[in-house]
């Protein structure tokens, strides 16, 4: 008899309600579940892909081993016992920091995930530890550390409750939102205007979520820092700021209209591409809407000046009063919070360490993953010689991919925790598979710290893994003890019974010591979720400067100002690059979903008309563009709906050297626009990398033979 089962998406940052129907232990169909609490039946259409990841015969269910004759199976023991034990002989030879770690996205979208990246770490001690944040959020968090003195306090747009949304380079309509947690994404932007007020989009491209909002203006890559003080400029100047009152909870408030008095809407509008009279119009209806916030997102993250950005971001929500308030700029509270054990885990600090060779800074423990491919190369004391891949596919997903995955090619040793052969993996000497998460289960542990309002929920297995298969845990925590301890005897025994099922013990307990004193049996009991409320003032218990203000112009952000200034007299490469994200597509890793990646091509590179007719050339006809370090082929598509000057790339494609281990995948027509993106092209601060306005040229191939 079929068996209808709820479960929680895990793909992106929407948390969708699932309505999974189990036969004889096989997903037979995925529909929404329009009881979802959370999510009140949205889903898209990577949701449903989920059973074909389950059931696609190229996603590996044991380990493998690389050998001169392709991959072999091998057994658990033997692949635990050869990593640990190579792992183990790199490090006793040339110290811990020659084995490096990339910590991949999918770590945040599951908590056996996520548990068993931190003790993997923290088994490998290594400095040589990476994530997929440099390339995403860093600007984010660091601003976070620094304004509210703590990396992990991070605030959330109230959606469901403002008037006014100012949306710095997001696409919620292809993403379905990020850094805020929001099922139905579609349904709560459309409530705001439905109340009455207004959502207003900056980006270099009219989007999908353009068509969601009241206006949309074109920004030049890299403009939103000096958009952010111009508005902070007019802000000021119409007195629109009460000082005294942000007074009472920041510190720096005259310190920020000194600064953004350098920042007319004049002197900003001809380097951005956006008109003076729009900046102070959109100033004007910030300060006036009753409850508002500015959300920016990984477009902003990811340009010249994200760190920048990134502050001023949380700085005028707060000059505006819309910090820590209904319908502004707020804190979740999870009804499992990890904060603490977080902080313990990760550390709350920055440049306590530099790159061997760049001399790059370290933040919360790992440094950028744009000095990955040179610390393989550069030899000397301290070199990586061995590399663990756990839930990434760097070499599509970090810039310069293609010298990362020759440096890869010339390591000791490699292992990934991963269930495909895709262009990192193949480089593994063995590779360890985890099982699918409908076959280990869901609590959105991270994610949940970030929702737009309060819930929780857990969704047990729904189908049964194979004999022998290990989740992701498993794996790590097998892992972390072969390499902590000797290989056999009773601390071993003792360990492994310590650590299996920690991660439900671990949940379970912070749910009972929680605000809303929840458990997992509690949550087993209501399938759809448990709603726990909108959000709720709670600065006091988050703000953990010193003295419990505020930073409003935090020191570090000072010496890249000038830069700003330069940049805003600058002259402009004539085009650059940018990405873009769409709703069928995951990163790096859904393409081999047939449902997916059927219909158009969706990996065009988008050409405004001004700029194709420039250079002869014409719609749909195939181009090579080309960086510093790369040149790829791709097909335009010439639009208006991109800002001249502009051309845009989605990341995640170009799957034709793994044709063979992803053969729906492989068979995508499509370059890896990281083969363009630039390792060299990182913001000074913390080493984020600069995907967005990436200096091309674009020509005319010569025509395709017929
Ligand atoms: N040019 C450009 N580059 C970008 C971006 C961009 O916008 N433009 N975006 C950046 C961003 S925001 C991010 S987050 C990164 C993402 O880049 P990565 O961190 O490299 O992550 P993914 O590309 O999602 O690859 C995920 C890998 O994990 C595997 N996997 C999936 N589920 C699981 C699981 O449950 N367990 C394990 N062990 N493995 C699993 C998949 O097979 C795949 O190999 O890319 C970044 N790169
Ligand atoms: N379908 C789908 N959903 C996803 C993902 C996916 O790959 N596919 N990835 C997930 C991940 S890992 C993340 S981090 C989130 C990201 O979620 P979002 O932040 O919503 O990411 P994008 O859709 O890439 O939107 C970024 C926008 O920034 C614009 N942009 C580029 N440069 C600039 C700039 O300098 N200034 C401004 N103002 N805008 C700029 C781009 O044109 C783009 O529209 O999405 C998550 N959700
Ligand atoms: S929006 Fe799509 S990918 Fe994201 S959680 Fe929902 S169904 Fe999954
Ligand atoms: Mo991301």
């Amino acid at each position: 008899m079929p068996e209808l089962r709820q479960f929680t998406c895990n793909l992106c940052e929407a948390l969708c309600g699932l309505n999974v129907t189990v036969d004889e232990n096989r997903v037979t169909e995925i529909r929404p579940d329009p009881d979802d609490v959370f999510s009140r039946g949205h889903i898209c259409p990577k949701g449903p892909a989920l059973r074909e990841v389950l059931d696609d015969p190229d996603r590996l269910r044991a380990p493998v081993r690389r050998t001169a004759n392709g991959w072999q199976p091998i057994s658990w023991d033997e692949a635990f016992a050869e990593v640990a034990s190579r792992l183990r002989a790199i490090r006793a030879e040339h110290g811990k920091d020659a084995v490096a770690l990339y910590i991949g996205n999918p770590t945040v979208h599951g908590y056996r995930a996520s548990l068993g990246s931190q003790a993997l770490a923290a088994a490998l001690g290594t400095r040589n530890k990476y994530d997929a944040n440099s390339q995403d959020s860093n600007p984010k968090l660091f601003a976070c550390m620094q304004v509210y003195g703590d990396g992990l306090s991070i605030p959330v747009p109230d959606v469901d409750r403002t008037d006014f949304m100012l949306i710095l380079g997001g696409n919620p309509a292809a993403s379905n939102g990020s850094i805020m947690s929001l099922g139905d994404v579609r349904g709560r932007l459309r409530g705001i205007r439905e109340r009455g007020g207004r959502i207003v989009l900056v980006d270099p491209r009219r989007t999908e979520t353009a068509a969601w909002c009241d206006e949309h203006h074109f920004i030049r890559p890299g403009g939103d820092a000096a958009l952010l003080l111009a508005l902070l400029h007019e802000l000021f100047k119409h007195g629109r700021v009460d000082e005294a009152r942000v007074e009472q909870l920041a510190r720096g408030v005259a310190d920020l209209r000194v600064l953004a008095a350098r920042f007319p809407p004049e002197r900003v509008a001809p380097a951005i591409g956006l008109d003076a009279a729009i900046i102070r119009r959109l100033a004007g209806e910030l300060a006036r809407a009753p409850r508002a916030v500015v959300y920016a997102r990984v477009g902003v993250c990811q340009n010249d000046f994200g760190p920048l950005a990134s502050w001023l971001v949380e700085a005028i929500n707060v000059v505006t009063g819309n910090f820590d308030r209904e319908g502004g700029a707020m804190f979740s509270s999870p009804a499992a919070d990890i904060g603490g054990l977080a902080r313990l885990l990760v550390g709350n600090h920055y440049d306590r360490w530099r790159s061997r060779v760049r001399r790059l800074p370290e933040f919360l423990g790992t440094l950028p993953s744009a000095v990955m491919a040179e610390e393989m190369e550069t030899p000397g004391p301290g070199q990586i010689r061995a590399f663990v891949s756990f839930a990434g596919n760097p070499v599509l997903s970090i810039p310069n991919g293609e010298r990362l995955s020759r440096a890869l090619a010339r390591l000791e040793y490699m292992v990934a925790i991963d269930f495909y052969i895709n262009e990192t993996t193949r480089h593994a000497n063995i590779i360890l598979p985890p099982t699918h998460v409908l076959e280990s289960g869901n609590y959105d542990l991270v994610l949940l710290t970030l929702a737009v309002r309060n819930y929780a929920k857990y969704s047990p297995a729904v189908v049964a893994p194979p004999d022998g298969a290990r989740d992701d845990w498993q794996i790590c925590s097998e892992l972390a003890l072969r390499l902590a301890g000797p290989d056999v005897g009773i601390v071993q025994r003792l360990g492994r019974r310590l650590l299996d099922g920690a991660p439900e013990r671990l949940i379970d307990g912070l749910l009972r010591f929680g605000r809303a004193k929840l458990s997992l049996a509690k949550l087993r009991a209501a399938p759809h979720g448990v709603d726990l409320g909108a959000l709720e003032p709670s600065r006091k218990r988050k703000v953990r400067t010193p003295d419990g203000l505020v930073r409003l112009y935090p020191e570090v952000y000072r010496a890249d100002v000038p830069r700003l200034e330069a940049w805003l007299d600058a002259a402009r490469a004539p085009l650059v690059l940018i990405g873009r994200r769409h709703l069928r597509s995951n990163n790096s890793w859904m393409h081999n979903a047939r449902s997916l990646v059927k219909g158009p091509d969706r990996a065009q590179l988008l050409m405004h008309p001004n700029d194709a007719a420039d250079r002869q050339i014409s719609d749909g006809a195939r181009v090579r563009v080309k960086s510093r370090v790369g040149e790829v082929a791709a097909r335009v598509a010439v639009t208006d709906d991109i800002m001249r000057g502009v051309v845009s790339l989605p990341h995640g494609f170009g799957h034709a050297q793994v044709k063979d281990t992803l053969q729906v995948a492989g068979a995508v027509d499509a370059p890896s626009v990281n083969e363009l993106t630039d390792e060299a092209l990182v913001e000074p601060l913390i080493g984020n990398s600069i995907l967005n306005g990436v200096p091309v040229t674009v020509t005319a191939a010569a025509p395709e033979p017929a």
